[in-house]
């Protein structure tokens, strides 16, 4: 499998987030990378490649540019207006009946822009949001000129991003700029399945309205769980979409015996959207020594994910999501992709 990998996502570092009642180091850290790319070198699985530049067509497609130019230009205005030290993110949000459309000031455009504080600026943010995409380019390239699968090993994570809207350490959603370029060069269907322990608000909101896109996701129920406001059994789509959106919360401390099913209920329901292609927002957070979820899954149960997902015979194209374990990350990834890869009976 090929494997699209870019260094430049090292310059996002040195944010922090919240955890409990304190700001910690962000768990979405540099060596997430470093743990994968020696799992799979130690097992000598995949070919690296780097990621070919795609300018931010793809990414309008999706994206608002004025969102865009915002995560472009968010550090500069940051360093001009408070200062260079640390790392920008918001002191507030607009919420309802606060919608102004922002002018210069930094803070309205944080406030405007972002949902919560796990989104950081730093100086190399915007490169390493941009090599993430252009990762996910490359690799969905390599899946539309006929290749079974490819891995876009990237970050930062793509899922909690919407049109118009970071969070959850995402900036641009690299899984829907994906699925949106299958479409645009010829895809009828598409359907994207995210495995990542958290709902995929930003994924969800973007093909809501949409029949050509089915959103299937398994995650922490929301009534517990980050994103708490989204990711519900009944959100099922509206409109066009009404139908194609599919929601499988599950309680905090599910491990593989009530996993497995809702992994098959998943499955069926892409099978029966009979799609071109598939794109799995891969994430590695539903192991059960991860430090901000709450599932648990063993390292054994990667594997078949990743075998179950080869079941469905599909073009499948891997986008790295979150995983915060850092220790059991590679193996866990790696897991995935050679269940995938190379299905053996348990
Ligand atoms: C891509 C992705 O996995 N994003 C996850 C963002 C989650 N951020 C908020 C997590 C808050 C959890 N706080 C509880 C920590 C318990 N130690
Ligand atoms: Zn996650």
């Amino acid at each position: 499998m090929k494997i699209v990998y870019g260094s430049r996502h090292y310059g996002h570092s040195g944010g922090m987030e919240m955890n409990k009642n304190r700001f910690v180091p962000m768990f979405e850290k540099p060596e997430r990378m470093d743990q994968i790319l020696a799992r799979l070198k130690d097992v000598s699985f995949g070919e690296l490649v780097e990621p070919d530049r795609h300018g931010l067509d793809a990414v309008h497609r999706i994206h608002d540019p004025d969102y865009v130019k915002f995560l472009q230009t968010a550090w500069d205005r940051w360093e001009k207006q408070v200062g260079a030290e640390g790392f920008a993110i918001s002191h507030m949000f607009g919420m309802r009946g606060m919608d102004k459309k922002p002018g210069d000031s930094i803070y309205a455009l944080l406030s405007y822009y972002t949902f919560d504080v796990c989104v950081p600026f730093v100086a190399g943010t915007w490169n390493a949001i941009t090599d993430a995409v252009d990762a996910t380019l490359t690799a969905q390239k390599i899946v539309q000129s006929g290749e079974r699968s490819a891995f876009a090993l990237c970050r930062p994570p793509g899922h909690h991003a919407s049109q118009d809207l970071a969070g959850g350490y995402c900036y641009i959603n690299n899984a829907a700029v994906a699925a949106q370029a299958f479409r645009d060069q010829g895809a009828a269907r598409v359907a994207i399945l995210d495995v990542d322990y958290h709902h995929g608000n930003g994924t969800q909101r973007i093909f809501y309205e949409r029949s050509d896109v089915l959103y299937v996701s398994i995650h922490g129920r929301p009534e517990e769980e980050y994103p708490y406001l989204m990711g519900f059994a009944d959100e099922r789509g509206s409109g066009a979409g009404d139908g194609f959106n599919l929601n499988l919360p599950l309680p905090k401390g599910t491990q593989w015996k009530d996993y497995g099913p809702a992994l098959e209920t998943a499955i069926a329901a892409v099978k029966d959207y009979r799609p071109d292609v598939l794109v799995v927002s891969l994430g590695a957070d539903a192991y059960k020594h991860d430090p901000v979820s709450a599932f648990a899954l063993e390292s054994e149960d990667f594997s078949k994910i990743g075998r179950m997902i080869a079941g469905m015979n599909l073009p499948t194209l891997f986008v790295m999501e979150g995983g915060y374990a850092v220790e059991a990350l590679g193996i866990n990834i790696v897991n995935a992709l050679t269940g995938f890869s190379a299905p053996t009976k348990d």
